[in-house]
């Protein structure tokens, strides 16, 4: 059990104080972990012990939000405060390391403040670890890893998963959190502030066999689903592209396989968390380090009829978010408030005594980390692309897409959201007040460089430069023929 300490620091730091004053950061975050959790609900057979232990020794959010459905523009928007539409960081395609200077980033704002700062797997996207945002860090090697005996194939299309037959210590994420246990282990002679990326549960959901025994394929449930369910949103929410994974999924059969493949890359992550947890609790640091668990952004898995994220709706939006912050939360809280992630930077910074950068202008949750069900007036807010956001606030989901059209869910009422009541009339007074938290001014996205259009801008580069190679070989071959 992780106990919040009995020296721990309630009366905040003021940002004058001395850098041995200021407590410990232990910041994990998973890769596209949604809210099948044990102590969330989102699936009845998701087992997360480990994170629910986190959970259950101080504060959870049960309506944390992604401020953006993808890898590359959330965890920007975590290690920038800055959100999509402030940052111009939409996509995963973008480089994120155009828009966010080195300065400005979380980490890098820590080393400022005396810190010593640790970094291990995937915390931005690509895995990228720039010069002055971290002291030290780690990318564990990649193994090749053997299909399980039995296992049929590699999944359904772009839907990738498959037991392995490898040991869980052949995994990236295992050598991630053994590096880290390290660093918890040893002494340090100024504050550390320690971010743990676990690649887990992204796909492929290649994990060993046993944490797919955990969930025995005959007993799968699948999540809930509605026959035309999309009858009732925009056209722009229901592009045929993506609703290609379903139909594929369909034909194949193996939804139930693919759930259980969720639930067991889920289990495995959890374990990992658990091993951090375990070291924490046993070293040195345990009474003055702060815990803040997230994931970087949900995943739907047939709900809508879609798979993967890249929407608005609560599938792909929903993290889980834990904080143990010792003498500020208390065991078992629960905040039912809607936030969202771009939080993270204001409240690790008042926690720790360091003032927070003018640009970063969303809400602290340090009020509700003290009193998790005081009143809170911020929305959280979750963009998609330029002029298409969904704002929760209070039990409602409003979006509004870039072409205009809505959705208006009452998350009271319809938890799963299949009835859009955004031509109600009665609502009308409630959409426009929604409507008036949504993002006003959207950034200019910035250049697309990465990913798949910037291969085909590197190999176009690569033909050009051969073409003008062998040009110039021809000129001086026929320079040379010539005299
Ligand atoms: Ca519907």
């Amino acid at each position: 059990m992780i106990i919040a300490g009995l020296v721990g620091f309630g009366s905040l730091l003021s940002p004058h104080a001395h850098a041995a004053d200021r407590p410990n950061v232990l910041f994990i975050v998973l890769d596209d972990l949604n809210g099948w959790v044990g102590h969330l609900g989102g699936h009845p057979q998701a087992r997360t012990p480990n994170i629910d232990r986190l959970a259950a020794a101080g504060l959870a959010f049960t309506s944390a939000y992604a401020p953006a459905p993808a890898c590359n523009p959330a965890r920007a928007a975590v290690m920038s405060g800055l959100r999509p539409f402030e940052s111009g960081l939409y996509w995963n395609e973008q480089d994120w390391t155009r828009a966010l200077g080195v300065e400005t980033t979380l980490t890098a704002r820590f080393i400022s403040a005396g810190y010593g700062v640790f970094g291990a797997g995937k915390i931005f996207h690509d895995s990228i670890f720039r010069d002055g945002e971290w002291t030290e860090h780690f990318l564990p090697p990649e193994r090749a890893l053997a299909a399980a005996p039995g296992a049929r194939d590699e999944g359904v299309g772009g839907i990738r998963f498959r037991p392995v037959a490898n040991p869980p210590q052949d995994l990236p994420d295992y050598a991630t959190v053994s590096w880290s246990i390290a660093k918890l282990q040893q002494r340090h002679d100024r504050p550390f502030f320690l971010a743990v990326g676990l690649t887990k549960p992204h796909m492929p959901w290649a994990v060993p066999q046993r944490y797919f025994d955990r969930f025995p394929l005959a007993s799968i449930e699948l999540p809930p689903h509605l026959d035309g369910d999309l009858d009732d949103v925009p056209a722009v929410a229901r592009p045929p592209r993506a609703a290609r994974d379903h139909e594929r999924i369909l034909r194949s059969g193996r939804w139930k396989e693919a759930v259980q493949a969720y639930l067991a890359a889920t289990a495995f992550a959890d374990e990992q968390v658990g091993r951090l947890l375990d070291a924490l609790e046993a070293s040195p640091h345990h009474d003055d380090t702060i815990v803040v668990l997230w994931g970087d952004n949900g995943f739907h898995l047939g709900e809508k009829g879609r798979w993967r994220k890249f929407t608005l709706w609560e599938e792909a939006t929903r993290v889980p978010l834990v904080w143990v912050v010792p003498g500020v939360t208390r065991p078992g809280g629960v905040s039912p408030r809607a936030v969202d992630l771009s939080s993270l930077y204001p409240t690790l910074c008042e926690l720790a005594g360091i003032e927070r950068p003018e640009q970063v202008r969303t809400p602290s949750l340090v009020p509700l980390l003290r009193s998790p069900e005081a009143a809170w007036e911020h929305p959280a807010l979750m963009t998609l692309e330029p002029g298409s956001s969904a704002v929760r606030f209070d039990r409602w989901r409003y979006i509004r897409y870039a072409d205009g059209s809505e959705e208006l869910y009452d998350r009271a009422s319809d938890p799963n959201e299949w009835r859009n009541l955004a031509a109600q009339p009665t609502l009308a007074g409630t959409r426009a007040s929604l409507a008036k938290r949504l993002p006003q001014a959207y950034a200019t996205p910035v250049a697309v460089t990465g990913g798949r259009d910037g291969l085909w801008f590197l190999l176009g580069a690569i033909l050009l430069l051969a073409a003008a190679a062998l040009a110039l070989r021809r000129m001086a071959q026929r320079r040379g023929r010539g005299g």
